[in-house]
């Protein structure tokens, strides 16, 4: 059913996508691996935007079929209680409005016991300063998929410095363009393009079990 899933996504089948990812979810399927499923077909409507064959109009599609299926399907990963390990100020960085992977990443971030203050989209080095001196967090988590988030990233790794915040966090970047040259270039501690692997390295970065 998952192939079948991927399939209507890419082919931007809005009401049949969504409607079998339901009646998966509905028969107990494994929402991680349903998300997983939609992230690989987002994957595959990125190169098709790059080469020509889809538009503007079918990533907003996209992006839409998407968030639709994340409403019934994150609250399915959130656990009843646990432990708290951590608190982190996660946000999109400036100039990049993309969502999506970011609120997946939280709710895997909140079912592993981080308390998580979400300071949005297209966020300003300023905005996360204000809320590392207002919240006080064990982790910063930067989510980037556009290239031009790049260099806002390593402005914000430089703002918290300035700030003289740097030592107090850790700091995490995730998301599709993100690697280990992009997180030395911006000074970060730790990247992943994968939420569950992410949580893992959170966890690592505080020195608790992965
Ligand atoms: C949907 C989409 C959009 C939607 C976004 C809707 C939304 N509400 O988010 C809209 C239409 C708004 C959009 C706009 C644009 N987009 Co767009 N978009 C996409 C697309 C197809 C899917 C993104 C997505 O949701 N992926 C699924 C999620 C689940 O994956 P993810 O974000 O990587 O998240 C996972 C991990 O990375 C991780 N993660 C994410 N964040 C974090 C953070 C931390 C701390 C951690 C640890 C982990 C983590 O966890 C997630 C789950 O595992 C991608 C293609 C792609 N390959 O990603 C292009 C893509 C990102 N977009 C692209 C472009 C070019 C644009 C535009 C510039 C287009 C334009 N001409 O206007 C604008 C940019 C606007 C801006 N200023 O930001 C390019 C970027 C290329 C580049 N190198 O810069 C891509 C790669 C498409 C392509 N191949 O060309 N886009």
């Amino acid at each position: 059913m998952l192939d079948k899933i991927f399939n209507l996504i890419v082919e931007l089948e809005e009401d049949e996508a969504i409607g079998l990812a339901k009646k998966y979810i509905e028969e107990g399927g494994n929402p991680q691996k349903l998300l997983e499923a939609c992230g690989n077909a987002m994957g595959e409507i990125g190169q098709r935007f790059e080469k020509g064959e889809y538009f503007l109009s079918e990533l907003i599609l996209a992006g839409d079929i998407f968030k639709s299926i994340m409403e019934f399907t994150l609250p399915k990963l959130k656990q009843g209680e646990v432990t708290k390990v951590g608190k982190m100020v996660l946000g999109t960085v400036h100039e990049d409005v993309h969502n999506i992977g970011k609120d997946i990443f939280k709710v895997f971030a909140e079912a592993s016991g981080f308390e998580v203050i979400d300071i949005g989209i297209d966020t300003p080095p300023e905005k996360f300063v204000e809320a590392v001196k207002e919240h006080k967090p064990d982790i910063v988590g930067m989510s980037c998929l556009i290239t031009a988030g790049v260099s806002s990233m390593k402005k914000t790794v430089d703002a918290l410095r300035e700030a003289g915040l740097r030592d107090k966090v850790k700091i995490i970047i995730g998301g599709g363009r993100v690697d280990e040259g992009v997180k030395e270039f911006a000074g970060a501690d730790a990247w992943a393009d994968d939420a569950a692997k992410g949580v893992r390295l959170c966890k690592e970065l505080l020195g608790l079990e992965g």
